[in-house]
């Protein structure tokens, strides 16, 4: 299914008239504060975030998976789905492959047809946290940082293989996240499985294209629940500077501990010009993979306040960090959940960038504890959702994508067109 132009003007038509009366209010409304709503609007309009591959059809979890129908059964429709979404919302430009879960059979074809979607490859995902059924050696215990030589050399050539298919389709970075680790004390050697996972990564980093980028992606737990090899921001710090300046530290937001500090950390990877990219989620407990901003959205918001100051203050030249959504449709309609987190994310961002920056500088050059929090939270409360709407409107997208998806009845055309059995690969 395609959408085509005369879907969104015929959808745009019904809510045109209250947009542009809320547009104008907020536009006055920012004005008053001396923000350019415009130049706002401008902002969000170059602000695209990749979609990932392995998200497209209904996930599930180990008690259970319940079918959306009308999935995605291959990479051509996975590609057509995203067109979908950046059809409507005008911000879903780029995707993020996962091999060997999604490997271009025809790179070419693969490259026409997301050209002709206007979508991008963002980073590539290799995966050493499952066997193929193909494959020599078993990644049971480990895979760079694995005992067995061999199966460190496995591990290397699959990561320089994925390289080589993001290469055909013009990505410019992977990311490697290990399960590497260990469920019981005793299990592993730390300081070897650590030293092992460096000396695999160089191995990689020494076949990274020129202008490629390496994005290392930590976690605290899961597959394995008392030690995971690169557990935390720490430790991938270390490795991507071990490796050298074409790695970066990846920020997967479900990837901490209860309560940790995450702008904190994205403040000081920037301090280091080391924040490579992130991967929006929310989660409540663990590693949940839900909706971006539909249990912490304050929390996304502060992160967006790191970012943009450090954008706007990037003495360490960190790099325009990649913005990938990473996340799992357990009960909703999976192209719903994700346009809602990019409302979310680009919600957030939009905050971030109305925040009265000279008045919070100043309150914090006075200790002014209470006026800070009212700056921040001024902006916070600030409903920005007129800008985004506008930066759609601009960008030939639709106003409410939601509301919009529903009345071009999207997913019953899908259902129609692919049935209600296929299943996407991922997770
Ligand atoms: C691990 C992770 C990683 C992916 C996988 C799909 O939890 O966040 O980014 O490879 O999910
Ligand atoms: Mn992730």
């Amino acid at each position: 299914m395609r959408i085509q132009s005369f879907h969104i003007d015929q959808y745009n038509a019904i809510a045109i008239k209250v947009h542009e009366n809320n547009y104008r209010i907020t536009k006055e409304l920012l004005a008053q504060k001396s923000i350019d709503a415009d130049a706002v609007v401008e902002k969000l309009r170059q602000f695209q975030i990749a979609i990932p591959s392995w998200a497209l059809g209904a996930g599930g979890t180990r008690f259970g998976r319940f079918s959306t129908g009308g999935e995605p059964g291959n990479l051509e429709q996975k590609l057509d789905d995203i067109g979908l979404l950046h059809a409507l919302t005008r911000s879903a430009g780029a995707i993020s492959l996962h091999i060997p879960w999604d490997i271009p059979r025809d790179a070419q074809a693969i490259k026409q047809q997301a050209s002709e979607l206007d979508i991008v490859f963002d980073a590539m995902n290799s995966n050493t946290f499952q066997d193929q059924k193909d494959q020599a050696l078993s990644y049971k215990f480990g895979s760079l940082s694995h005992i067995n030589a061999d199966v460190r050399k496995q591990a290397v050539e699959h990561n320089i293989e994925v390289i080589s298919y993001g290469q055909a389709l013009g990505s410019k970075s992977i990311t490697v996240w290990l399960a590497d680790g260990s469920s019981f004390p005793g299990q592993l050697n730390f300081r070897r499985a650590l030293d092992n996972t460096l000396r695999s990564l160089q191995e990689i980093y020494a076949q990274l294209p020129a202008d490629w980028q390496l994005f290392i992606e930590y976690k605290p737990y899961e597959p394995y629940f008392y030690s995971t090899v690169i557990q935390d921001w720490g430790t991938s710090f270390l490795l991507a500077n071990e490796l050298g300046n074409k790695a970066y530290t990846l920020v997967d937001l479900g990837h901490h501990l209860h309560n940790t500090n995450i702008e904190q950390i994205v403040s000081t990877l920037m301090y280091r010009g080391k924040l490579g990219g992130f991967h929006f989620n929310d989660s409540k407990y663990g590693d949940d993979d839900l909706t971006v901003g539909s249990i912490k959205p304050y929390q996304l918001y502060l992160i967006f306040n790191e970012l943009v100051y450090g954008l706007e203050n990037n003495t360490a030249q960190n790099p325009s960090p990649a913005w990938m959504i990473d996340a799992s449709h357990n009960l909703k309609d999976p192209l719903e959940d994700l346009i809602q987190s990019l409302e979310a994310i680009r919600l957030a961002y939009a905050q971030a960038l109305i925040v009265d920056r000279q008045g919070l500088w100043d309150a914090q050059l006075n200790n002014d504890v209470s006026v800070g929090q009212e700056i921040l939270q001024d902006a916070f409360r600030t409903d920005v959702r007129p800008l985004l709407q506008e930066a759609r409107l601009r960008s030939g997208g639709v106003i409410e994508p939601i509301k919009a998806y529903r009345y071009l009845n999207i997913r019953q055309q899908l259902i129609k067109e692919r049935g209600s059995v296929t299943v996407a690969t991922g997770l």
